[in-house]
């Protein structure tokens, strides 16, 4: 900074640096622009700044093209739910990917080797989860904005740290970019025996020796709330795939996933299962089905 500047420019230019928006930037420059000294030396500093200014209100134009044009930050979810693993570099993002899902990603023990989101599909007891490996948390803000941002349309987040501190900045930005979503906590690295202070619930696992994996998994599964339901011809064997609801589901809100009409030829349903007494009970379609439930449609 030129020695030479008023106490009011000085006071805009540290409002710039605070901003946390571009509307905010663009305003307090525009203040130091009109602040700057005018005598000979102002000159470099000036356009130095209207220079700043042009960047910056192009970068929001192009932002606000895109807002218009309707493009969603989110990934198209595929499967049954979305879930994404956020962390800082080097907590086993891509290692965890890798060992969920069929996707591949580059592993690296240098930092910040993931710089786009990797996309992976968890198979797992009938249900197919989409992953979602977001870019390390780096502590710049607008870096992880961006990030995290990708994680909007997921149904869970599984925050991945290996020591208190990473989970504690992961939190924070994850807080501070307003993503208020179903968090699973997940510790990694246990094998190297890292002392974990931490008064949340959390799973502790390994990528490298494979510890809870499996609990992990079922973790996931769990934190959905999903229920799978198996759909049956009479007189024949159930489904091998399962239709998969969020939360609850009615026979009628199975009724309109097998076919747009069954619904309104509804006669009864017979139902194997939790949801009721006794196996092949018959029920309207009013009743709730419950995960693993295998139910039988009678139409008229
Ligand atoms: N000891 C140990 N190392 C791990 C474990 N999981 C991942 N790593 C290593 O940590 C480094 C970073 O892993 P990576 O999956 O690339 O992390 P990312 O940056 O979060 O995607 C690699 O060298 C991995 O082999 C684990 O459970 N235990
Ligand atoms: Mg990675």
């Amino acid at each position: 900074m030129p020695a030479n500047v008023s106490p009011h420019y000085q006071k805009a230019e540290s409002i710039y640096i605070e901003a946390e928006t571009k509307e905010q930037k663009i305003r307090a420059l525009k203040k130091m622009i009109s602040l700057a000294p005018s005598h000979k030396g102002g000159e470099n500093l000036r356009a130095n700044l209207k220079r700043r200014l042009a960047k910056l209100k192009y970068s929001q134009e192009k932002e606000e093209k895109r807002r218009r044009s309707g493009k969603k930050e989110g990934i198209r979810k595929t499967g049954d739910a979305q879930v994404s693993i956020i962390g800082m570099t080097n907590t086993g993002r891509s290692s965890l990917l890798s060992i969920l899902t069929n996707a591949k990603p580059k592993i690296a023990s240098y930092e910040f080797t993931t710089i786009s989101p990797q996309i992976g599909t968890l198979l797992y007891e009938g249900f197919e989860i989409q992953l979602i490996e977001i870019p390390a948390i780096t502590g710049n803000r607008y870096h992880d904005r961006a990030s995290l941002a990708i994680s909007r349309d997921s149904d869970a987040i599984i925050i991945l740290a290996t020591t208190k501190e990473e989970l504690k900045r992961t939190l924070n930005e994850l807080k501070e970019a307003r993503i208020e979503k179903k968090k699973i906590i997940i510790m990694n690295k246990v094998d190297l025996k890292i002392p974990l202070a931490i008064n949340m619930a959390f799973l502790s696992i390994s990528c490298k020796t494979k510890k809870n994996i499996g609990e992990l998994k079922k973790k996931i599964i769990k934190e959905l709330g999903l229920i799978r339901v198996y759909t049956k011809d009479p007189k024949k064997k159930a489904a091998e795939r399962p239709i998969v609801f969020h939360g609850q589901a009615t026979v009628g809100e199975v009724c309109q996933k097998v076919r747009k009409g069954f619904k309104d030829k509804f006669l009864f349903a017979k139902i194997w299962g939790e949801s009721v007494k006794f196996p092949g009970q018959q029920v309207g379609i009013k009743h709730k089905v419950k995960d693993k439930d295998i139910v039988e449609i009678h139409l008229n």
